[in-house]
């Protein structure tokens, strides 16, 4: 059995934010001292309680005739190299009314262990316009300041803001894209660059940021967010060892005996991680299906199954490989990590 690798690479549910000076009205104040009690958290309905309470600090909003329930966006802030803001990376966002810059919630980012989420933001929205509130179905701006005071600002299609009471997973890059080819400007001339420089160079030739040079089946763009070396054929997001075993399965031991009834496989995967990635292990049992689904595997060493792991930050890069163990009673499966 061939375990198969694929990587998605871009995410987005929305335009990369652009650079900018900071806006007049719609700055985000002051980090307040949550992220703490955010990692404590543990559940998704804990971190939105949280939020919501930081929230409560904004000047209140007079009721609106028109009000539904507040709509939370979460989902992952990156960098511009698709690199989350993970533990020692803070990023404040704020939204904001696109006319006049009223400030309508604010948040940080925050490290929760097993989830490639870092932020969720709870808005106001009001069926019709009104103080304090986001319009159900317009557009919403969204302001971002990094790690490093720079601040950043795009917008959120008014489509992701139209339903009551939802939750809506955007993801936000924060990067520039002056030529609009879904590529963040930094990034791009960083990878040219180095084409430029590369055994790839051909001077009659254009740099296609989605072309796969190297010849390891990953594009370039796509190894970029990987956080690997595009010129580099031996360096690439794979499943780089897989081992079945067979183990006795306790779970099927006889009821007052110690004999071993039945016996299950114990399926380890190893795959190179990079520093402020996500990844999630996928399975199917018919290639021909397409199904692939998301699994809890147990990470070697650790308590809890997970399906997606967020490498913090602070590992050094490149990181040690991951070794996912998966206890199975299916006759096949195949396998792939999928970059989130
Ligand atoms: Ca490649
Ligand atoms: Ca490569």
């Amino acid at each position: 059995m061939k375990p198969k690798t694929t990587i998605i690479g871009d995410f987005c549910d929305v335009p990369p934010l652009r650079r900018s000076a900071p806006p007049r009205h719609c700055a985000a104040e002051s980090p307040r001292p949550v992220i703490a009690a955010l990692c404590a958290a543990s559940s998704l309905r804990g971190i939105a309680a949280l939020v919501i309470a930081a929230a409560a600090a904004l000047p209140a909003a007079a009721a609106s005739p028109g009000a539904v329930t507040p709509y939370t966006f979460l989902g992952r802030v990156m960098d511009s190299n698709h690199a989350g803001f993970d533990t020692n990376r803070v990023c404040t966002l704020a939204a904001c009314d696109g006319e006049s810059g009223e400030l309508l919630a604010q948040t940080r980012t925050f490290y929760y262990p097993s989830s490639r989420r870092n932020y969720a933001l709870r808005v106001p929205v009001s069926t019709a316009k009104a103080a304090g509130y986001a319009v159900q179905g317009e557009p919403l701006a969204i302001a971002a300041t990094d790690d490093l005071g720079k601040v950043w600002e795009g917008v959120i299609p008014g489509a992701l803001c139209g339903e009551a009471a939802g939750i809506r997973e955007v993801d936000i890059v924060l990067g520039e894209d002056k030529d609009g080819n879904g590529v963040d400007d930094t990034l791009e001339n960083q990878l040219r660059i180095r084409w430029e420089t590369g055994p790839y160079w051909k001077e009659d030739e254009a740099f296609d940021p989605a072309r796969d040079y190297d010849g390891d089946g990953v594009g370039t763009l796509d190894e970029a967010y990987a956080g690997t070396n595009p010129f580099d054929p031996d360096d690439v997001l794979r499943i780089t060892s897989m081992n079945v075993e067979d183990v006795p399965d306790p779970t099927l031991v006889t009821p007052h005996s110690s004999l071993v009834t039945r016996h299950a496989s114990l399926v380890s995967l190893s795959f190179p991680v990079v520093s402020g990635r996500a990844y999630c292990v996928e399975t199917v049992s018919d290639l021909a299906s397409n199904d692939w689904t998301g699994v809890s595997f147990v990470p070697e060493g650790a308590a809890d199954p997970v399906t997606t792991i967020a490498i913090p930050s602070s590992m050094r890069s490149p990181a040690p490989p991951v070794v996912y163990l998966l206890p199975t009673t299916n006759s096949a499966a195949f396998f792939r990590i999928r970059l989130e």
